[in-house]
């Protein structure tokens, strides 16, 4: 069996403007201090004059996102696996396209509730984390008005170069630009009927049939179903019509039934046995939500998928030159 890979940089990216509510901010020093990059500078002042329509908070994450991609850089050109510790979604935007400079030839697998692949013009929220995969995709470029300060993104990702797992809550225009461009998915249905084993298997041959490419798994804690991982800020969040007689009303609810824990750690396993993972985003972990029980189990299970994305072996790993002590 393989023995973890020792060359890991860690990157904090301590960022919530991609959505509204505060708290992914405070992952980083919450948990995961293993070996440490430091934390990406935040930038705080408007960015552009030209601030784009239906997009909250664009100044400040136009500005973090550039500060994270160097950084990223700077860890794959010490040729060690990046993990990026959110922060919400919308720091993939820097860690993707870092990853992108470095290495065209990139295959992304997007773990998530969400396909976050809204535009400016379809977004119902204009939360930027539900942007993330729209900003990156080569295909999506002339349905975005010009974007300023996001010049740095030369090489985009294709559409082709991305897939989807544990997908569960997809808004409809969402769901046309994915049919549209033929973006490769599974949702929960896929993994219920197929095991997620074998649904990785089949990501990863879809996405990689040469077997060339580096990997780069961007994972969204609410792909975990809500009792897993109840510490994040959009468990898949629905909309529904109810009606009692002659009133009716909307009413968002949580949408249940995610990946379980040993799903997600499988799928981390089975990417980095490949020998090809080579960044790791972890993101939308929000402490601020929920107990504090809440909180330790979400920061428990992030731990879980972290370790097996550094190649954590549950079933042990026999030790170098140890001996059963006699007495
Ligand atoms: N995430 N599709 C919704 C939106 O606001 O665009 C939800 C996005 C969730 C984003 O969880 O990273
Ligand atoms: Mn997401
Ligand atoms: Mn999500
Ligand atoms: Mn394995």
């Amino acid at each position: 069996s393989s023995v973890p890979n020792k060359r890991i940089g860690i990157i904090g990216c301590p960022f919530s403007k991609g959505q509204q509510k505060r708290g992914p901010e405070l992952a980083p020093q919450e948990s995961l201090d293993v070996l440490d990059y430091g934390d990406v500078d935040i930038a705080h002042r408007k960015y552009t004059p030209s601030y784009p329509r239906n997009m909250r908070n664009y100044g400040q994450i136009v500005g973090t996102v550039v500060n994270l991609a160097s950084k990223v850089e700077e860890i794959l050109k010490d040729d060690r696996m990046v993990v990026t510790l959110g922060g919400d979604h919308s720091v993939a935007i820097g860690s993707i396209g870092a990853h992108l400079m470095h290495n065209k030839d990139i295959a992304v697998i997007w773990v998530d509730a969400h396909a976050d692949i809204n535009t400016s013009l379809t977004s119902v929220s204009g939360n930027i984390h539900g942007m993330t995969v729209a900003v990156l995709a080569k295909e999506l470029e002339s349905y975005w008005p010009q974007l300023p300060g996001m010049e740095w993104l030369k090489n985009k990702l294709s559409l082709k170069d991305i897939v989807y797992i544990g997908l569960r809550s997809i808004d409809p225009l969402e769901k046309l630009i994915m049919s549209k461009f033929n973006v490769h998915a599974y949702g929960m249905e896929d993994i219920d009927r197929y095991g997620i084993y074998d649904i990785v298997q089949n990501a990863l041959q879809y996405v990689d049939p040469e077997k060339k490419k580096s990997y780069h798994v961007s994972y969204d804690i609410d792909s975990l179903d809500g009792l897993e991982a109840p510490s994040t800020g959009t468990r898949g969040y629905e909309e529904v019509s109810i009606s009692f007689g002659i009133t009716s009303s909307k009413l968002v609810i949580s949408v249940r039934g995610g990946l379980s824990l040993r799903e997600g750690i499988c799928i981390l396993e089975e990417i980095y046995d490949t020998g090809r993972l080579a960044a790791v985003d972890l993101v939308e972990l929000n402490p601020a939500i929920g107990s504090e029980d809440d909180v330790s189990k979400t920061v428990d299970a992030a731990i879980q998928i972290l370790k097996a994305a550094c190649g954590t072996v549950r079933k042990g790993v026999l030790p170098n030159d140890a001996v059963i002590p006699k007495p």
